[in-house]
């Protein structure tokens, strides 16, 4: 990408710094969390969203420390409630992006209620889903995505249930975007989330990531041999939501990654509120109505 220099910076690595911190990264070595960080930093600078442009939400759990670690405007939310945050904050400021993380714990136990809303209402907010299958922060727990049989810390025998598969749970509530990517691989992360912030409505984008400490199973090299590009499928149309489901059903071999199902035909949440015509945001919305009569 060719962009004009500015102080022998590019402005674009201007803008990668102006996000990053000097604050202290406590994940654990080889955590996927500093490589998603990354790659939001990066995307942020790509689509040219600055400081001041959005409010990034994070969910209680490893990946939720990020919010001390990217120079932005933050909010650090309940566990699982992250969602309900986000799409408030997008309803009363509809200007600034809303980015919100979580992670498979928050999402698929806590705040699994949310998820579904999140989706049906189709807010335009990017989530950004760490799927480590577990509980990291609390040492190790198997959560809703971990798989039948692993043996964990609080199931040492291993894991009875069977997982949630999160893109097939996704689709089964008439998404408008869904995306895997995966937590070893910068650029196709980083080229994901930009798709996410480009669609006009819920962009959930799930990204496998790799916890060495506690999620042995699947490291990142495991990923890199399990993935694959969604573009190198023939004749994969992800306008289908039925070629979509079909591909997301494979837990244990191939993980395509890539913007796997999109429908822009679906209007975004604000853009049905006949309460909004006219108006931006929600203090504008409010500003002539009167409770008096509640009274
Ligand atoms: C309502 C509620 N339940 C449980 C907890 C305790 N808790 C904090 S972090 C966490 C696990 C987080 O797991 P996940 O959401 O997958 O994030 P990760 O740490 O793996 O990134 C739990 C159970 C809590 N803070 N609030
Ligand atoms: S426990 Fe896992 S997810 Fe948490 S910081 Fe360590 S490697 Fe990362
Ligand atoms: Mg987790």
């Amino acid at each position: 990408m060719n962009l004009p220099l500015l102080n022998n910076l590019s402005i674009y690595e201007e803008r990668v710094r102006s996000l990053q911190t000097n604050n202290v990264l406590t994940w654990c070595s080889g955590c996927g969390n500093y490589g998603i960080l990354n790659a939001v930093t990066h995307a942020m600078a790509l689509e040219n969203i600055g400081v001041e442009d959005a409010i990034l939400c994070f969910d209680v759990g490893c990946n939720g420390n990020a919010s001390h670690n990217i120079q932005a405007y933050t909010i650090h939310g309940l566990h699982g409630r992250v969602l309900s945050l986000a799409a408030g904050i997008k309803i009363a400021d509809p200007t600034k992006t809303i980015i919100a993380f979580g992670g498979d714990g928050a999402t698929f136990s806590e705040g699994v209620n949310h998820f579904v809303h999140s989706v049906r209402n189709n807010f335009p907010i990017v989530f950004i889903f760490h799927n480590n299958e577990n509980y990291g922060l609390t040492t190790g727990q198997p959560s809703a995505t971990t798989p039948c049989g692993a043996k964990m810390n609080a199931a040492p025998d291993g894991v009875s249930t069977q997982p949630i598969n999160p893109l097939q749970f996704a689709l089964s509530l008439n998404p408008s975007f869904v995306a895997r990517t995966y937590s070893g691989n910068a650029q196709h992360m980083t080229a994901t989330i930009q798709k996410g912030m480009q669609h006009k409505g819920f962009a959930f984008i799930e990204v496998l990531q790799a916890c060495p400490t506690y999620n042995k199973e699947t490291p990142d090299e495991w990923y890199a041999a399990h993935v694959k590009d969604i573009v190198e499928h023939p004749n994969y149309d992800n306008r289908d939501i039925w070629d979509a489901r079909r591909i997301v059903e494979d837990l244990n071999d191939t993980f395509y990654i890539g913007v796997l199902y999109q429908n822009t035909d679906l209007p975004d949440f604000l853009s049905v509120q006949l309460s909004r015509e006219g108006k931006l945001r929600l203090v504008d919305e409010v500003e002539h109505v009167s409770i008096n009569n509640f009274y």
